[in-house]
């Protein structure tokens, strides 16, 4: 993203952004400068300044001599300042942080969170140069196609609980994908999205916690968004594709990372004051494997049964041939054909 240094944080308290959240609030309308002016607290020739940024930055923006300025288009950049506008959350978003580039969002994340940073922070980056995935493995991060979020949660709930956290998050990724782009991802226990059986999104929850206590929790989301097939490495695990390719063409990241915001909020909210029941249920409808035969390797040892669902603490419930119900708490699970 021009404009910004590599490394530096946007929020959206920055002029420029503050201008384009106003815009957003707009839509199609003038604002005058007067307005603009007024909300700044700077001068006129201030914000003919912010306004030549924005277009540096790609933003296609109308000015009419006796009516102010008009925002006609927008260049797929993440912006604090569309993102926010109009962010209808209670927790999540509340303090965003937005990256042209970084080691890993969750990284970030977690530091911010260790020193204190307030619950709801989000960290947003274009590209990072150590995406990070589970048990070391590494997260293809390229820059202006995809999302990679991190929130930081502090759930008052007990330290067993804190693996409900990762189907709220691949719930959200799901629920707000399905809202931008009309395509239904289906989850992989326990947390990878799939789409025509390839994965286009992953998860990564971070946990900092004491004996019994939670102390914060990191959930890092990570979709592939307008990636293009050559973008992928070749030594991928399992497929691999974008919500691009899947569907008709680019998609806005802003209104996808808004969304994805915007139900976190709802879910987490929801669990907070009814529970995990409800999450429960809403996952196990848009689980990939719920009632199907499934092969199961956990180490040596190698079986098959049907899915039943998950329990409360997120474990995999596999029924045997035999009848018996078995819990899966890590390992592989794949489909049967
Ligand atoms: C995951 O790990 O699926 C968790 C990915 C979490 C990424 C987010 S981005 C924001 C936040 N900040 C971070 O640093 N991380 C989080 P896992 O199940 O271990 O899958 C990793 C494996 O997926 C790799 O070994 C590759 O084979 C494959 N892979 C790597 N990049 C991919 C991509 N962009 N799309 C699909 N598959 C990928």
């Amino acid at each position: 993203m021009s404009g910004r240094k590599s490394g530096a944080a946007s929020t959206a308290n920055q002029s420029h952004e503050q201008i384009l959240a106003l815009f957003m609030r707009h839509g199609a309308g003038f604002v005058s400068g007067e307005d603009l002016s007024d909300l700044l607290g700077v001068s006129r020739t201030a914000i003919w300044k912010q306004i030549k940024r924005l277009r540096d930055m790609g933003y296609s923006i109308e000015a009419v001599p006796s009516q102010g300025y008009r925002l006609i288009a927008s260049p797929d950049i993440l912006s604090a300042g569309e993102i926010t506008a109009e962010l209808a959350t209670r927790i999540v978003g509340k303090n965003l942080c937005v990256f042209n580039e970084i080691r890993s969002t969750n990284t970030e994340a977690f530091r911010l969170a260790e020193e204190g940073s307030m619950e709801g922070t989000v960290v947003l980056a274009d590209a990072q140069t150590g995406g990070k995935g589970r048990l070391g493995r590494i997260w293809t991060s390229p820059p202006g196609v995809n999302i990679y979020c991190s929130v930081v949660l502090r759930p008052p709930v007990p330290l067993m609980q804190a693996s409900q956290m990762t189907f709220i998050t691949s719930l959200a990724a799901s629920r707000s994908i399905e809202h931008v782009s009309g395509l239904v991802p289906v989850i992989k226990w326990p947390n990878d999205l799939l789409l025509n059986g390839a994965k286009v999104a992953g998860i990564l929850n971070e946990l900092s916690a004491e004996t019994e206590k939670i102390n914060f929790l990191v959930l890092g989301i990570g979709i592939n968004v307008n990636m293009t097939r050559s973008q992928f490495p070749e030594d991928l695990r399992y497929p691999a594709t974008s919500l691009a390719i899947e569907g008709n063409g680019p998609i806005s990241r802003s209104k996808l990372v808004k969304a994805l915001l915007t139900e976190l909020d709802a879910l987490y909210t929801d669990y907070l004051q009814n529970g995990f029941a409800g999450i429960r249920r809403e996952w196990e409808l848009r689980s990939a494997m719920q009632g199907k035969q499934v092969k199961v390797s956990t180490g040596d040892h190698e079986w098959t049964g049907m899915v039943k669902g998950i329990d409360d603490f997120g474990a995999l419930l596999v029924q045997t041939p035999a009848g018996i119900e078995e819990k899966v708490l890590s390992g592989d699970v794949s489909l049967l054909p």
